[in-house]
């Protein structure tokens, strides 16, 4: 299965909120089957379909380490049930914010409610990087960013940078 273009900032895409899947059809198991190869191939740990111009709530996770079996999760409808009090910080990249890291504290765990590739509901719990990945698509899916849980300063230099280098980019189009 071909992979599909990740659209970056400041794509106005990335803002928008996502529609829920009425039902986990072929169309939609076809949907995460292409999301997971281009997450494999970007590489990444995470990718909602928004990154691929699809505003549905639909994401891919697989947080396996690189010397492990491939652990696919597949969520539709992702929502967060429960969340810790207790707080962590994880430096977090985006795969539509390319080469730019930042520590982000969010809660140290979640509890989320999801429909499986089957269709079926699903919970789990999560600490560690899953639980950072999880509310980051999440995020994705409700137009929000990592940039957005920064500090003004450091999320407007952000943008500023891929600004300038859409600009850049138009221009040398011309
Ligand atoms: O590949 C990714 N790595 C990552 C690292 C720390 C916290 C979150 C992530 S998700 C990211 C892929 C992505 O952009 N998903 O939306
Ligand atoms: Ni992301």
């Amino acid at each position: 299965m071909p992979t599909r273009p990740i659209i970056c900032l400041p794509d106005p895409r990335l803002k928008l909120v996502s529609e829920p899947v009425a039902q986990v059809d072929d169309e939609v198991r076809a949907l995460l089957d292409a999301m997971l190869e281009t997450m494999y191939d970007a590489p990444g740990v995470g990718l909602a379909a928004i990154q691929i111009a699809v505003p549905r709530r639909v994401v891919v996770i697989d947080v396996a380490g690189k010397d492990d079996p491939p652990a696919p999760l597949f969520l539709v409808n992702p929502e967060i049930t429960w969340a810790s009090e207790e707080l962590n910080v994880h430096e977090e990249g985006c795969l539509s914010i390319p080469d730019y890291y930042e520590d982000v504290t969010r809660p140290a765990r979640v509890r989320a409610r999801f429909l499986d590739r089957d269709g079926q509901q699903r919970e789990i719990e999560a600490d560690g990087l899953l639980a950072t990945c999880i509310q980051h698509e999440i995020d994705h899916l409700n137009g929000v960013l990592f940039i957005d849980h920064l500090s003004r300063l450091k999320r407007e230099r952000a943008i500023k940078k891929f600004q300038k280098a859409a600009a850049k980019r138009a221009e040398e189009g011309m």
